[in-house]
């Protein structure tokens, strides 16, 4: 069976209708990461006022404003710009049930019109998830502060705004790795997210699915995600994964966890990685969890868990049980298993740091 039609019987066979929306120049380049890990099985349509729309692959939509010469790093331009396109955002909107949107905040395509389209998303009555990638302290005050105004804007105008600091991926990978590296790295996370996040969409009925509701009006999400090796890895890789957060969470109300393995992963390993997380996160947060074997990741375990509803009161997590009063089995939230391990994929290449 070829691509193409293998990847028909995944759109036909998913009873969501999930579209994803990139933005800018980083949103493009996670567009293209996320392509790789869904085939195709998702609508996509990419968005820039630069050249990074025009370099997509023709399996997505893509649309490109102005003159091809960027916003100049200016959100208001790439509003006005925004108009020439607006109607064409709206046909590719209508009648999802999901819209994710993906963006690197702090110039000015991506914090200009991730907001933008997001109000779209809400008011044609898509859930809508932004999924956007914080920029690096280095890159300065203003940058960081656009960045910090739009995505206080996105938290008004989506459901739920996933967060990733770019600065927790360097801290992931050797010093020596390289900015582009580095923002290999943030692509691959935030579409590891979006596959996570799909992944535990596809069971059952998405208008009444429990990983929906975890999302509507969720707040502030953030990503983790990591893989790990060996006879401990389902344990190491949710180590990993918290050990790359720049802070730590007081507070989460549910957690959708996606764990890929090879041939060999089996549920007891999917349950380790559930206890690992609890153990970080408390008994209160729901726990969603899908998982995946993929030929070709042999021992490997890559578990990508998205944390919603997070509140950084500065707490460590593990200190959290002892705020709470003692009653944490009667607190117990029910976890949300979805399934049985039956999906077989073919793994496509992963592009990690490198000089
Ligand atoms: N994930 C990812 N992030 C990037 C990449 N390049 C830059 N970034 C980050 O994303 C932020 C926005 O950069 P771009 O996406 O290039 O900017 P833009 O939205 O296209 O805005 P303008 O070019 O100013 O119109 C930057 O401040 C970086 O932190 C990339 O290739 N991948
Ligand atoms: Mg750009």
């Amino acid at each position: 069976m070829d691509l193409m039609m293998l990847a028909n019987e995944v759109r036909q066979s998913t009873a969501v209708d999930l579209r994803v929306v990139g933005v800018g120049g980083a949103g493009c380049a996670s567009l293209m990461r996320l392509e790789e890990l869904m085939f195709g099985s998702v609508n996509m349509l990419g968005i820039d006022t630069g050249t990074a729309a025009s370099g997509l692959p023709s399996s997505m939509e893509s649309l490109s404003i102005g003159s091809g010469f960027g916003s100049g790093g200016d959100p208001e331009q790439a509003v006005i710009l925004f108009s020439e396109i607006e109607s064409s955002v709206k046909d590719f909107v209508c009648d999802a049930d999901v819209l994710i949107i993906l963006s690197g905040l702090g110039r000015g395509t991506g914090s200009g019109l991730a907001p933008k389209i997001a109000r779209i998303g809400k008011e044609s009555g898509a859930l809508t998830v932004a999924a956007v990638n914080m920029p690096f302290e280095f890159e300065g005050r203003f940058r960081n502060q656009a960045a910090r105004k739009a995505f206080d804007r996105l938290r008004v105008e989506a459901d739920a705004v996933i967060a990733m600091n770019n600065d927790d991926l360097s801290s992931l990978g050797d010093s020596k790795s390289s900015l582009n590296g580095a923002f290999q790295l943030a692509d691959q996370n935030i579409a590891n997210a979006v596959n996570a996040i799909t992944k535990g969409l596809e069971t059952g009925d998405v208008r009444s699915s429990a990983v929906l509701e975890s999302l509507r009006n969720a707040g502030e999400s953030v990503v983790l995600s990591a893989e790990a090796t060996g006879t401990n890895s389902p344990h190491d890789s949710v180590l990993s994964a918290f050990g790359s957060a720049s802070t730590k969470f007081a507070t989460v109300s549910s957690a959708v966890i996606h764990v890929e393995g090879g041939i060999g992963l089996f549920p007891s390993h999917v349950a380790e990685v559930v206890n690992e997380v609890r153990q970080q996160i408390g008994r209160r947060a729901e726990i969603h969890v899908s998982s995946d074997r993929l030929v070709g990741m042999g021992q490997d375990i890559r578990t990508t868990i998205v944390l919603n509803g997070v509140q950084r009161l500065g707490e460590p997590i593990a200190d959290l049980e002892h705020l709470m009063d003692g009653h944490m089995d009667e607190a117990r939230k029910p976890l949300h298993f979805s399934g049985e391990i039956m999906t077989v994929r073919t793994r496509r290449p992963v592009l990690v740091a490198s000089e």
